[in-house]
């Protein structure tokens, strides 16, 4: 199988982190790519037509994209078991989406302040991304510690990748200040192998 993958995309490293949890890296060459809104760069829009990462081409089918999509499709495939039955399959399903949307209004801002022309761009809109994630942020540490205390699952990768995300491209906004809870579960799972071998780069 090959991933379309970029290093600094908190997306691409859900997929990875999967794939080192199941002990599957090998069953995947990563294959660089880089796009963005205004231009899909080197992701192919063939394989994907949103030219968005990660993208995953796979033997017996069409490429698969979004990252939930390919999470779900890998655990499956490779019994990874980080999908947990119903019912706290929900809670695992609505951690994994409350984490994405942070990373997507964390990759808004980025792309709203570097990718935009600059006569252009908007702090406000920016602005009103980062209230969505400070919003996510609070529902977490009030509502979601003891599911994250939990067996690892899909959700907590996702929460791990996102807040990764915050901390590389954000790390100005001590997200942690008021969080401590979120904040000291993130130093621990931060140190798991499978997070250490997958930290985002530029
Ligand atoms: N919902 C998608 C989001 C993927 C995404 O936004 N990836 C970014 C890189 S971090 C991208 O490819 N951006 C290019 C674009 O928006 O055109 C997923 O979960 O895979």
């Amino acid at each position: 199988m090959k991933l379309y993958h970029a290093p600094a995309s908190p997306f691409a490293r859900k997929v990875t982190v999967l794939l080192h949890e199941a002990g599957a890296s090998g069953r995947v060459t990563l294959v660089p790519a880089s796009g963005t809104p205004l231009d899909p760069g080197t992701m192919p829009v063939d394989r994907n037509p949103l030219g968005k990462i990660p993208a995953l081409e796979r033997p017996e089918g069409p490429t698969l994209y979004d990252s939930r999509v390919i999470t779900r499709y890998l655990d499956e495939t490779l019994q990874a078991g980080l999908y947990p039955a119903a019912p706290r399959l929900w809670d695992t399903l609505v951690l994994e989406a409350t984490a994405d949307g942070i990373a997507e209004a964390a990759v808004l801002m980025r792309y709203e302040m570097h990718v935009r022309p600059e006569p252009v761009r908007s702090a406000d809109w920016a602005e009103a991304q980062w209230q969505k994630i400070d919003r996510a942020l609070d529902a977490v540490e009030a509502r979601w510690m003891s599911h994250l205390s939990g067996p690892v699952d899909m959700g907590q990768i996702a929460i791990g990748c996102a807040l990764g995300y915050l901390d590389f491209r954000f790390g100005d906004r001590d997200w942690q200040a008021t969080r401590p809870a979120l904040a000291a579960w993130h130093r621990a799972f931060a140190a798991r192998p499978a997070m250490l071998a997958t930290a985002p780069a530029a």
